[in-house]
């Protein structure tokens, strides 16, 4: 699979969570290519602006809808498949497992991280695909949102968990939340491990995790039972 990011801030992708553990291999190994690209190397008066004041008055600036239309054109044409373009916006579907599941069998993915209090509507009306948020909070800019969505949709690219993960075995692939774990030592200063952990009877201890799970369900995320 193929990302493009378009960034004003391109270093935000650099050196950070998707240079290491299982994103670093699943780049290393081509199951992810991700193209990082700066806005503003499209913008086109002397002060290379990228952004102005919003029409009707208002806090803050909106990001120009000719700066953003062009860096995408510029983009998409770099390839065949022009790709789902995803615009990350506190305004969009708030992401779960099943989106993320739904963007993993794109081809390519070109994400629009946003920054200052938003972009033009044109720009969104009539070049964006999906709008999406990663939760009902406000970060600064659309970088760390672009991350967790790029994080998440590689790990269902086949061949990136290697043989001991898969995504079918953690939480929400049922619905559920997980069961609590434990390892060795089986005491420590004084705090222990459920009994039946150690029992070695397999068919309780699978009814015991199962039990666990609902609960946790029950009690954290009743939303997910519905
Ligand atoms: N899930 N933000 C985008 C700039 C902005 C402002 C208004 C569009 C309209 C966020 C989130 C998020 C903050 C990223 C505002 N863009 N993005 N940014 N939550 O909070 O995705």
């Amino acid at each position: 699979m193929r990302v493009d990011v378009l960034t004003l801030f391109p270093s935000a992708f650099e050196g950070g969570p998707l240079d290491v553990s299982i994103i670093k291999r699943a780049r290393e190994d081509r199951l992810l290519a991700l193209h990082v690209h700066d806005i503003r190397e499209h913008a086109t008066d002397r002060h290379r602006s990228v952004d102005d004041y919003p029409f009707g008055g208002g806090q803050g600036m909106v990001m120009r809808v000719d700066v953003l239309d062009t860096a995408l054109t510029h983009v998409q044409a770099e390839e065949a498949e022009p790709g789902l373009v995803v615009f990350l916006t506190p305004q969009g579907e708030v992401l779960n497992d099943a989106i993320v599941r739904e963007l993993a069998t794109h081809p390519r993915l070109v994400l629009v991280s946003g920054r200052y209090e938003g972009v033009d509507q044109r720009f969104i009306d009539n070049r964006v695909d999906r709008e999406i948020s990663i939760g009902d909070y406000i970060v600064t800019g659309g970088e760390l949102p672009a991350m967790v969505l790029i994080d998440a949709v590689a790990r269902h690219i086949p061949g990136t968990l290697g043989d001991e993960a898969s995504p079918e075995e953690e939480s929400f692939a049922d619905g559920l939340l997980e069961h609590p774990q434990y390892t060795r030592p089986a005491e420590y200063n004084g705090w222990t491990v459920p009994e039946i952990l150690l029992s070695g009877h397999h068919a309780n201890i699978e009814k015991w995790k199962r039990d666990q799970r609902e609960e946790r369900t029950r009690e954290r995320r009743p939303d997910l039972l519905e």
